[in-house]
């Protein structure tokens, strides 16, 4: 069973912050954007779509601090999702190169998409893509790929380790690739990664994603990104899987894009602050916390010693609320991800509220069991 379909138990759960998903209600704007839709709908129709792809993409990277993004040279592509425009760079990368470094630990679709595609991974930890390539990246991998921020840490790849990796990639001749699809929540994510990448020469593919930034009933792009030079046929590979995405959904992104951008991007960081701050604050700190420096829509809860992140799982199951146990986040070592937990924070707070709760009883109850049994 991977993580999806864990989350997959969950969506119809009163107390779902299983998937990463956002879930929240809408804010006013939002609601206002969505009471355009008819209107919407018959406009995109109307207008050119090399025009609107280009404003949503503009439109969207510009809110994001990516302004330097390749969008009028055409290195930009639309998707439906990330997750099929990962499925292309695998399948680009499998015709060019064997080994990949990925990043440990990280969401389990990505190693699952790289393997469906025959890559061998290479795991690497976020320690190690901060210290020096030459030392950490031993293996001759012939792409690393990096989720930054990361799922579920949070972490976030700095500029200075961006361009220490991509210097070291550009020499090596290894492709560099990164999913960025939490950057929206994250100011420290936000510096323009475009800059610094085609000021190596570096050998790029960036996915960015809309998908976990606003709760638009999975109305949603990713986008997949290239360097100037670059030997994978993305273009060619894109073509056998899609003519063009929606020009309903691009018109979306880029009205949600400009909400972002005028304060809705605040509202969102302040929600998801909150939420993590409600989680944090209802854990008994002897037996669970938050070992996270982080800001993206998802928060861990590491459990004390001796506490099965499964069992808390399956307990909390039986009283309807949904989290994610993480050991398959660790895809190379799953016992290393058998501790923690996942809540999802991109929801109303009442829900976070509830499953706070429920996931401190559960771990008071499980921690009374564990010391009933040790007095025999
Ligand atoms: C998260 C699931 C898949 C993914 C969920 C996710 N997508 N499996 N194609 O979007 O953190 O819950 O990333």
């Amino acid at each position: 069973m991977n993580l999806t379909h864990l989350e997959l138990m969950a969506l119809d759960s009163p107390v779902n912050v299983s998937d990463g998903h956002a879930r929240q209600s809408l804010t006013p704007s939002q609601q206002a954007i969505v009471d355009r839709f008819p209107d919407l709908f018959a406009t995109s129709l109307r207008t050119s779509f090399a025009e609107l792809e280009r404003e949503a993409q503009e439109t969207f990277f510009a809110a994001l601090g990516q302004s330097l993004a390749p969008v009028a040279e055409g290195r930009v592509l639309s998707a439906y999702s990330s997750s099929v425009a990962m499925d292309i760079l695998a399948r680009c990368l499998a015709e060019e190169i064997e080994n990949v470094a990925l990043v440990h630990p990280t969401f389990d679709n990505i190693p699952d998409i790289l393997r469906g595609r025959s890559l061998r991974l290479l795991p690497v930890t976020q320690a190690e893509l901060e210290g020096d390539p030459e030392r950490t990246l031993r293996d001759d991998p012939g792409a690393v790929f990096v989720t930054t921020p990361n799922n579920p840490t949070g972490w976030v790849l700095k500029p200075e380790c961006l361009l220490r990796l991509a210097e070291w990639c550009a020499n090596k001749g290894a492709v560099l690739c990164l999913d960025t699809s939490f950057r929206g929540f994250d100011p420290a994510a936000q510096y323009d990664t475009y800059e610094i990448l085609d000021g190596t020469g570096v050998e790029y593919v960036v996915i960015e994603d809309s998908g976990k930034l606003w709760p638009m009933a999975e109305l949603k792009l990713g986008f997949i990104c290239r360097s100037r030079s670059c030997r994978l046929a993305i273009e060619d590979v894109v073509s056998d899987i899609l003519l063009s995405v929606s020009p309903f959904v691009l018109s979306v992104v880029r009205l949600l894009a400009e909400d972002g951008a005028a304060g809705g991007f605040d509202a969102l960081h302040d929600l998801i602050e909150a939420n993590r701050r409600t989680v944090g604050a209802r854990l008994d700190p002897t037996l669970a916390c938050l070992p996270d420096v982080s800001k993206v829509s998802v928060a861990r809860v590491a459990l004390a010693d001796g506490l099965s992140a499964d069992a808390a799982w399956r307990a909390l199951r039986t009283m309807n609320v949904e989290v994610l146990p993480c050991a398959a986040f660790h895809w190379a070592e799953p016992r290393a991800g058998d501790a923690y937990v996942r809540l999802a924070l991109a929801r109303d707070s009442e829900v976070v509220v509830q499953a706070a709760d429920a996931v401190a009883q559960v771990v008071a109850l499980m921690a009374e069991q564990q010391s009933a049994l040790l007095r025999g």
